[in-house]
């Protein structure tokens, strides 16, 4: 019989390349995956380069798994590089606690507070940051925030950054930086705008001194993150068991390419994350936008054709000339040209990467993962550029397209079935759009019910009929002719 191999932790498996956090400098609001492989790696490099008082205290959002897995290989994890061409694997030890903010809301706040930490890092997803998504601004009509501007433990993000915003204004009043590493434009400024708009509201005078504080000493950098980093799979856990030879219940697979670009504007001291490559720029903005549409805009596009395809992954999607054509279509068309390159990016070679990433086979990225929240994160990639578009006179035929196909895959018409990918997208918005795609006669009803009337993708698109009826055309051919006919129909059109 086989012994079964050793629990990762401090006395197996690799040693870690970088000396031990003596401190928690940073605290960090979303323990998932994309944390794992993104920020920790690049805190791993800053403590290599000297700085050993910035360990993470690390919170997931409601989840225990990782969570507990963690604790039980004192804090570590594997990060496996995953290309065609073969696997590389880290370690990384920059945890120095990991706690679920559902459980214990209050020691968010409490280490928020904790005048030792002076950068708090968030991936909370588009979903997280509790704005309404026709708005865009706090949404006050969640229960969850209204329970948290009454008072009591906060549950949701902004309650937490807001209550421990406070309690450090009253405090030691150090100051700090909120730097949101999400996939919204303008991220710094707009958690920013949430925090305050939440401690406006608090009765009286009660948000005043913290609005204050947040006035002198608090700053919220914009950041572009960028790693493609797919759920964990069993064959993950297996592959570092052979590999490592140590049992990891919480490793983490990431592509090759990683990259951020962070606005150099904190409000006290932080980590040397340079040292991991991390670019420090006044360009951020450029950063995001190219991110956000290219990347990301196109990234939906391709999962919801592939998912509506019967894929299962990212990579055999785009194999399919037909979407990968889709892809090139509204890249160089219609995300282009409303984007600002930063200096020193060249677009061709930055949209030949693109085209490598996605074709990651080894990956194993799902096309379920990618449509998943559709209905925050769309509302973050085509709004912009499909406006630009239309204002110029012209029509987005392959941003129509992605509405289409996203609203196929998770509000489909009666009698439409469009698979076993679709179905496990998750989305808050499932139910509603459900409801409404049952009762409309036909694809035009049901995007002007979703476009113009719920205002799923923001204000100005509801006001905009041509868009409106071409994603209901759209709707329309896929449930009739099939998804490779409404392909066709867009780029030739
Ligand atoms: C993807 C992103 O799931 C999605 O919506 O587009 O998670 C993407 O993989 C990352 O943003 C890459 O940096």
């Amino acid at each position: 019989m086989t012994a079964l191999p050793p629990r990762l932790g401090a006395g197996s498996g690799p040693r870690p390349e970088h000396p031990a956090p003596s401190a928690a400098g940073i605290l960090h609001l979303g323990l998932g995956n994309f944390h794992r492989a993104h920020q920790a790696v690049y805190t791993a490099a800053a403590l290599s380069a000297g700085g050993d008082e910035w360990g993470i205290v690390g919170v997931a959002s409601r989840s225990r798994a990782v969570v507990d897995a963690m604790r039980a290989q004192d804090l570590r994890y594997t990060v496996a590089e995953i290309s065609p061409i073969g696997a590389s694997f880290s370690v990384p030890a920059v945890h120095t606690d990991a706690f679920v903010a559902a459980e214990d809301p209050e020691r968010v706040v409490g280490t928020l507070a904790d005048d030792r930490v002076r950068v708090v890092t968030l991936t909370v997803t588009e979903h997280g940051y509790s704005a309404s998504p026709s708005t865009g601004l706090l949404d006050l009509n969640d229960p969850l925030i209204a329970a948290d501007l009454r008072g009591g433990a906060p549950q949701t993000t902004i309650g937490q950054l807001a209550r421990g915003l406070q309690r450090r204004a009253s405090g030691s009043g150090a100051p700090i930086t909120i730097l949101s590493c999400d996939n919204l434009s303008e991220n710094g400024a707009r958690t920013e705008a949430l925090v305050r708009a939440f401690l406006s509201e608090l009765r009286g005078t009660e948000g005043a001194e913290a609005l204050a504080y947040l006035d002198s000493a608090v700053a919220f950098p914009s950041s572009m993150v960028d790693r493609i980093v797919p759920a964990t799979t069993p064959r993950l856990r297996e592959l570092v068991a052979a590999r490592l030879g140590v049992r990891d219940d919480a490793p983490v697979s990431a592509e090759p390419f990683t990259m951020w670009a962070i606005e150099d504007r904190f409000a006290a001291a932080r980590p040397a994350w340079e040292a991991g490559g991390a670019v420090f720029t006044d360009e951020v903005g450029a950063y995001e936008q190219m991110k956000v549409r290219l990347l990301n805009g196109t990234h939906s596009l391709i999962a919801y054709l592939g998912a509506l395809r019967g894929v299962a992954t990212i990579s055999e999607s785009i194999a399919d000339t037909a979407v990968e054509s889709a892809a090139l279509a509204i890249l160089r068309d219609e995300y282009e040209p409303s984007v600002r390159f930063p200096s020193g990016v060249d677009v061709r070679t930055y949209e030949r990467q693109l085209f490598e990433r996605w074709a990651n086979h080894a990956l194993g990225h799902r096309t379920a993962q990618v449509g998943t929240d559709g209905s925050v994160k769309l509302r973050q990639r085509i709004p912009e550029p499909a406006l630009r578009l239309l204002e110029a006179g012209s029509v987005p035929h392959l941003i129509a397209l992605t509405v289409a196909a996203y609203l196929s895959c998770i509000a489909p018409m009666p009698g439409f079935d469009p698979g076993p990918h679709a179905r496990a997208m998750v989305d808050p918005a499932r139910e509603e759009l459900a409801r409404l795609a049952d009762t409309s006669t036909d694809g035009r009803h049901l995007a002007q019910r979703v476009i113009a009337e719920l205002h799923l993708f923001g204000q100005d698109l509801a006001e905009q009929p041509t868009f409106i009826s071409r994603v209901g055309e759209l709707i329309d051919t896929i449930r009739r002719l099939g998804v490779d006919a409404a392909i066709r129909d867009s780029i030739a059109a």
